[in-house]
């Protein structure tokens, strides 16, 4: 059994070897990005069985995300493949190193396939942590159908849901996306927005109401302030954890996934909320001193070696 299972598109990524508009561009080089398999990957490096699956094309591109998650050791044995539709791929424009945009192709994708059929309730009922983004059930009816199924079972097994919102509008109307992603938070255990999509699910703007808001029943709420660190609360305790700096931010995107690994590995460890958040942020921190949006995620021993540096 796994100590975490998460599943939804992961997509070839397109990175121009330059710092250039994309229609100037003539050289990509080929990497792997995906907001459910970054975590997988985090949750794996951090020293944890990480269970990850989707549908991928029947084609080169799926091929190469099958193998690159085996080879992170992220166990993809519930992951399938069609022929009916191909693996989506997203291209990365960089114009300066903070201004990073994104496009996809990734309407009718493989992944936007999956449906209750690939739900293996046996996989998802033994594992400690059922993580989901609020990607997966934007990619269609069938994929909606299947995050709201894997919640019942981990819900009937005692299986800590943990929820990270991820708001992609390229993907979906804002109002169904709220109402969906409303729902979603009302049945998890632990939520992870950041302070825009905090105020976008619950309409206030201070972390504090945002986790009033959303911390209903003894949730864990945990809010993203991107340098400036978080903010926690659950029914016992609440506060701020500062960011750290990083030298250089390289590629700020995976930032929030590599947050929602180190969380993650936090509770499977049972360590106390603060520790969690404080070692999240680390790790989200040395995310973005990489190029891609999976390479940075750190080991345990990074993150001990970044503690260690960053407070003498
Ligand atoms: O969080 C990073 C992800 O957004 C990226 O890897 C691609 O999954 C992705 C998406 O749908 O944007």
């Amino acid at each position: 059994s796994m100590d975490m299972v998460t599943f939804g598109e992961t997509m070839v990524l397109f990175t121009p070897a330059r710092m250039l508009p994309l229609e100037y561009e003539h050289q990509y080089y080929k990497q792997m990005a995906g907001a459910e398999s970054n975590v997988a990957i985090g949750v794996s490096r951090l020293g944890h069985s990480a269970g990850w699956f989707s549908k991928l094309g029947d084609d080169p591109f799926g091929g190469f995300i099958f193998k690159s998650l085996k080879g992170e050791g992220v166990d993809n044995s519930r992951c399938t493949f069609t022929e009916e539709a191909p693996t989506g791929l997203y291209f990365k424009e960089k114009r300066n190193a903070s201004d990073v945009r994104i496009y996809y192709y990734r309407k009718h994708s493989a992944a936007s396939l999956l449906n209750l059929e690939d739900l293996d309730e046996d996989y998802i009922k033994k594992a400690r942590i059922l993580h989901l983004t609020g990607i997966t059930p934007a990619l269609s009816k069938d994929c909606r159908e299947a995050v709201f199924t894997a919640i019942e079972i981990a819900k009937q097994h005692s299986v800590k849901i943990v929820f990270d919102p991820n708001i992609r509008l390229k993907l979906w109307k804002e109002g169904e996306a709220k109402k969906v992603l409303c729902d979603i938070a009302e049945k998890s255990d632990v939520i992870l927005p950041g302070l825009n999509e905090g105020t976008f699910l619950t309409g206030e703007d201070k972390p504090e109401k945002v986790a009033d808001k959303l911390g209903k029943n003894g949730k864990t709420i945990i809010i993203k302030l991107g340098k400036e660190g978080a903010f926690y609360q659950n029914s016992e305790e609440s506060g701020f954890v500062p960011g750290f700096s990083v030298a250089e931010v390289v590629d700020p995107v995976g930032a929030g996934d590599g947050f929602a690994a180190g969380v993650i590995s936090g509770l499977l460890r049972n360590e106390p909320l603060s520790m969690i958040v404080k070692r999240a942020n680390v790790v989200g921190a040395l995310v973005v001193g990489v190029n891609g949006d999976s390479e940075g995620l750190p080991t345990n021993e990074e993150v001990d070696h970044f503690l260690s540096r960053s407070s003498t």
